[in-house]
């Protein structure tokens, strides 16, 4: 596969300013009519032939202004249709047949089922029709849909309904106008047999917009959460960053196949069903706030994305990086913002640090690809979204929300670059981000090593900050970034010291520093005792962070600071440093101050209990994994269990204490209050099963078998799936199913529950799984509940020393990988994270990748994960 290089873009040598598609759906495949209004694009050296991009189409006719062209005309080759000699301006027509019923990969327009969808970002609509597709190109779209009018009551496309009439045979059609120029990643269109829930929005200028759900018909009781979601997410929007809606309808769609979570198609958003319905009984809390997230996400790319879209792929995270910070500062506004912030980082740096040291390491701006597919990583969406959040930090929020602004207004209706967006955040702001543009550009995570000493005789406090960054793969040299780092000052008495620098005014009681140079130093003055620092307080850059904290600074952080965030920081670090100590045998046992720790927290009513419960979740493996070079996997998750039935044995009362504290009401209300009570309890009731609590398995079968929604139901289920009951784990596994089994999400759950389970000698009962009638190769979703949760949550048995888990992923992925190519690449990669590992662990991953990369016919995309996992 050849590599595609951002300093290869060009211009499009023509444009297409109108689409016409007629889309015939048929049992065994469907014909694409499609006429484009080309021309010579003005601005670049005329080429005479014209190259239209297209895969695994049928070509059936092609037309030049209404007439057949002759076979010299044009060439069709695997990947392109050329037309020779291409006039000035002229109507192409091509006609395509294409088999939506055997297009496994769920890329352009397939079968889910039983209805047609469509996937096109990054480059589906070439697995339609003939096109220029790439995002640079944008037209106006008219599509006719024709079907049998029984089995596909429901045609949709983008924009407005504009006709609709009968046809022969029982057929019908449905005609839709999109009166905004796009590019053909946002086309969409859907056929099938749903029911329609409405809704309506008004918009802040008075704008009346329908809104609608599509789903199928045992579903349509799982549409409310996402709908209310829906207007809360237009209203922020109008509010926050004052876009409005610009369609008369808005539309969403829940299909069961769907390689992602959602697209957000223009006017016509499509969502995988796990990540937009649910009903109490079906859904966990967890999955309330995704869906929460996504819906506003996609809304959100109407502008930061839609209205303004990306000139290559390369600007991947102009719209993803801003429309990530944009959703999560809308949950934020939602719930708690602390806890919201926790969750990010602790996936940022779990997940994206990992991938930012690792093979696949690439800066949110990339310089080259082979398959783009593989670029919509944690790295585009999370640290982009790092890096937007950076400029909010440095401008503050009135300046970001002027740039923000300017981008709209300057850019609307263009394809445009990260630069130009950082050009208006510059323009608005007079600030100049030159430096900072290196985060666009730059691959890895910085470290900042933190010094500090106390004067007494001066009463001064002095700071130096250092920052370094590892190379990556082709970028051995980093230059200094630029970053904003928030600080305060703890007095002896856990409050916030005035802040003042010398030779500067007072600046409160947490301030921003700017950080540029490779080293630093800042001077406090008036600092009367030495104090705890607080730093990179809201984590607002995505840096390590090393400081020689000791335990006792550590916990005094935990009771006194003012940050949350920062307070949740702590305890993570105090348990990661007792968890080390252990799994390297530096201590034996588990440091009482931990203890100590925890128990006030479980009995801390001041404090805000979904914080607390934050505080007392020990940090996961993956995390543990991810901070220790050359990673011992059984030592850590050993250590780590340890800890947890060490704290569980001393806190034992305590914890039945806080269950019975945080009963459950009687209905389910989707509220931060009821969600931390949820988190509590079923933290509290996993943590007593995990030391074989007789009484707390009673609590927790009564709690399974009462339970008014799946947070508890699940919460119960997964503690005793977890624990040494086997027998209760198996009849409760089984009640589960013979319950649920009509409900392919609660399925998944069901089958995620199983394949996470640290317990010893997962692996045969996951090939159990793979067995189960439930389980379906075709299903994205069972494919990541099943193997993706062993190889990815799973992490003792994954890397099981026998190296069992990584062989048995390597054959998943070579099974996969012809009829899925997409998913088979994201199953991979945690196999590419070998050098992370001791020297035994490492060669055996590398041996799996081996196999992998043997197999004769591998896609580009997992071919591109595997060959650089091995480099
Ligand atoms: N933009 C889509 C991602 C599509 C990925 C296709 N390989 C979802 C989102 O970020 O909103
Ligand atoms: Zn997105």
């Amino acid at each position: 596969p050849k590599t595609i290089r951002l300093k290869d873009y060009r211009e499009p040598p023509f444009l297409i300013d109108q689409v016409d598609l007629r889309v015939e759906l048929f049992e065994d495949g469907a014909r694409v009519h499609s006429r484009l209004d080309v021309r010579r694009n003005p601005s670049v050296q005329p080429e005479s032939e014209l190259h239209l991009d297209g895969e695994d189409l049928k070509l059936e006719e092609v037309t030049l202004n209404g007439e057949h062209l002759s076979a010299s005309r044009y060439v069709v080759e695997d990947s392109q249709l050329t037309i020779r000699d291409m006039p000035d301006s002229a109507v192409v027509g091509v006609v395509t047949w294409i088999k939506p019923q055997e297009n496994t990969r769920l890329e352009g327009l397939y079968k889910s089922s039983g209805m047609f969808c469509t996937q096109c970002e990054a480059e589906g609509f070439r697995r339609i029709t003939y096109y220029l597709d790439r995002p640079d190109v944008m037209a106006r779209f008219r599509t006719r849909i024709e079907a049998d009018l029984k089995r596909y009551p429901i045609l949709l496309a983008n924009g407005n309904e504009v006709d609709r009439s009968p046809l022969e045979e029982g057929r019908h059609q449905v005609t839709w106008e999109d009166p905004f120029p796009k590019p053909a990643y946002l086309f969409a269109l859907v056929g099938g047999d749903l029911v329609e829930r409405h809704d309506s929005f008004e918009t802040v200028s008075g704008r009346n917009v329908a809104l609608r759900m599509y789903v199928e018909p045992r579903n349509q009781e799982k549409c409310d959460h996402a709908l209310a979601a829906l207007k809360r997410a237009m209203r922020w929007d109008e509010e926050v960053y004052g876009r409005e809606y610009d369609l008369d309808v808005f539309m969403i769609v829940a299909v069961d196949d769907f390689n992602m979570g959602a697209m957000e198609n223009k006017g016509l958003n499509i969502f995988n069903s796990s990540c937009v319905l649910a009903s109490p009984e079906t859904a966990t809390d967890a999955i309330y706030d995704r869906i929460e997230s996504i819906v506003a996400h996609e809304y959100f790319h109407n502008w930061s994305g839609n209205r303004v879209t990306c000139r290559d792929w390369f600007q991947l995270s102009l719209k993803e990086g801003f429309t990530v910070f944009r959703d999560s500062e809308y949950s934020a506004d939602q719930g708690s913002r602390t806890v919201n912030r926790i969750d990010s980082v602790n996936m940022l740096r779990t997940a994206q640090f990992a991938e930012d040291s690792g093979p696949m390491a690439h800066p949110i701006r990339p310089a080259e690809y082979m398959e783009i597919t593989n670029f919509y990583t944690v790295t585009i969406y999370e640290k982009g979204a790092e890096v937007v959040r950076m400029i909010h930090s440095l401008l503050g929020p009135e300046l970001f929300r002027a740039g923000s602004d300017l981008y709209f207004e300057r850019h609307d209706g263009q394809a445009v670059t990260t630069d130009d967006f950082v050009r208006a955040m510059e323009d608005a702001s007079g600030r100049d981000l030159t430096q900072f543009r290196r985060w666009y550009d730059q691959a890895g995570t910085p470290e900042l090593a933190i010094e500090d000493s106390y004067d007494a005789a001066s009463q001064t406090y002095r700071l130096s900050i250092s920052q370094s960054c590892p190379p990556t793969p082709g970028q051995p040299e980093k230059a200094p970034f630029h970053l904003p780092f928030e600080l305060g000052l703890l007095g002896t008495d856990g409050q916030d010291l005035e802040l003042q620098l010398e030779g500067s005014e007072p600046s409160g009681r947490s301030m921003v520093l700017d950080i540029t140079e490779p080293r630093q130093e800042f001077v406090f003055t008036n600092i009367t005792a030495r104090p705890v620092p607080s730093l990179l307080r809201g984590f607002t850059a995505p840096v390590r962070l090393r400081y020689p904290w000791t335990r006792d600074q550590l916990m005094f952080l935990i009771s006194h600071d003012s940050d949350g965030f920062n307070r949740w920081d702590a305890s993570q670090r105090l348990a990661t440093d007792v968890i080390e100590a252990l799994a390297e045998g530096r201590e034996a046992e588990v440091d009482a101050r931990l203890v100590s720790a925890c128990s006030a927290l479980l009995k801390n009513d001041a404090l805000d209990p979904a914080l607390v419960a934050k505080m007392l979740s020990l940090p996961s493996l993956a995390y543990l994994i991810e901070l220790t070079p050359s990673a011992d996997v059984l030592k850590l998750h050993q250590a780590r269990e340890q800890v947890l039935t060490s704290l569980a044995r001393s806190l034992r009362d305590d914890l039945h204490e806080v269950y019975q504290r945080h009963p459950a009401p009687a209905a389910y209300r989707y509220t931060s209050e009821d969600m931390a009570a949820r988190a509590l309890r079923n933290m509290a009731l996993a943590w007593l099963l995990s030391i074989n609590d007789e009484q707390a398995l009673k609590l927790a079968r009564s709690q399974y078998g009462q339970a008014n929604n799946m947070t508890d139901r699940l919460g119960a289920l997964r503690a005793v799936v977890n624990s040494d009951f086997a027998e209760a784990r198996q009849t409760l596994l089984d009640d589960f199913y013979q319950q649920w089994q009509a409900d392919p999400q609660v399925v998944e759950l069901w089958f995620a529950v199983q394949a996470a389970s640290p317990q010893a000698g997962t692996l045969p009962h996951i090939k159990a799984l793979m067995e189960h009638a439930a389980f379906d190769w075709k299903n994205p979703n069972k494919v990541r509940s099943v193997i993706g949760a062993f190889a990815g949550q799973n992490l003792v048995n994954f890397h099981a020393p026998d190296g069992s888990g990584y062989s048995f992923l390597a054959e998943q992925v070579i099974r996969l990988d012809p009829s899925n190519p997409q998913i088979a690449a994201r199953l991979v990669s945690p196999l590419t994270r070998w050098k992370k590992f001791k020297p035994e662990t490492a060669d055996a991953m590398q041996r799996a990748l081996r196999e992998v990369m043997g197999q004769p016919k591998l896609s580009r995309d997992t071919y591109e994960i595997v060959s650089k996992g091995l480099s």
